[in-house]
């Protein structure tokens, strides 16, 4: 459902989360005609116990002309754990990357703040629009950067991955991820669709994307811990990062 009522998750989380969850939405319904994307069987509000505490989930899910799916989902564990995941799926016939972010808190704090354009059209690299745009985004300096993962073999070089100390990098997090998305957004507009053949590649392309992040153990034992192993790893490649057919 195209779910337009001001969401309750949203209030009860930490305000960096509300804030973007609030820029993401707002830059796709400037850019975009946005249609609803439909989950599988009603997951799009769920609610768990983990631990003892409850385990809320909440999705927003829309495609458009250039986008297959574009998921915002924003999940919150009792009192201790929020957290922010987005990504937009392009359709097969546009050669673009993947954007993605997450952010993962608890009591007041965000831990874990990642956003990146990752190279999805069967290249290693991003096109060279992308590049030489997001080589001009002026670096600022975070004091606690953090150690992209092994399987975070997918991810750009420009992708940020930091722990925001403070609530002036918080705001720096905020702007860099507006700036990343706009810029795709633009980008995604005046793209073309590419021919039949290119297809393939950026399937595949979007696949390994897929495969490399189901590997991240730490998102499943949150969902293993609440909704059991079987169920961790259906919504994992059904719902986070379900594989394009070809
Ligand atoms: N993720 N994250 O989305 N994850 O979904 N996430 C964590 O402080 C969830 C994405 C990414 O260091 C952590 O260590 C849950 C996208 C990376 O090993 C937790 C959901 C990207 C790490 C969760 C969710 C992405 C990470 C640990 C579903 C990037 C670091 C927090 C709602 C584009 C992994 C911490 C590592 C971490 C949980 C990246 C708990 C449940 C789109 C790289």
């Amino acid at each position: 459902m195209l779910e337009t009522s001001t969401p309750s998750l949203r209030q009860q989380q930490h305000p960096l989360i509300r804030d973007l969850a609030d820029a993401i939405e707002g830059l796709w319904h400037r850019h975009f005609d946005l249609e609803p994307y439909h989950l599988p069987e009603d997951l799009g509000y769920i609610e768990g116990r983990l631990e003892g505490e409850k385990l809320t989930i909440e999705n927003r899910c829309y495609q458009s002309r250039e986008f297959r799916k574009m998921h915002l989902e924003l999940a919150k564990v009792g009192g201790t754990l929020d957290i922010l995941h987005c990504v937009m799926f392009p359709r097969s016939t546009y050669p673009l990357p993947m954007f993605g972010t997450d952010l993962v808190g608890g009591r007041g704090q965000i831990g874990a703040a990642i956003v990146d354009l990752s190279p999805a059209d069967g290249g290693r690299t991003l096109p060279e629009a992308y590049r030489s745009e997001l080589g001009r985004v002026p670096e600022n300096q975070f004091s606690h950067p953090r150690e992209i993962p092994a399987w975070g073999t997918i991810f750009s070089e420009f992708c940020l991955f930091v722990r925001p100390a403070n609530p002036e990098e918080e705001k720096l997090f905020l702007k860099r991820v507006e700036t990343y998305l706009d810029l795709h957004c633009r980008r995604a507009i005046a793209q073309t669709p590419v021919s039949p053949e290119r297809e393939a590649e950026i399937i595949a392309a979007q696949r390994h994307y897929c495969t490399q992040q189901q590997q991240n153990d730490k998102t499943r034992r949150v969902l293993e811990r609440a909704f059991g192993p079987e169920w961790a790893d259906r919504y994992m490649t059904t719902v986070l990062f379900d594989c394009p057919n070809p």
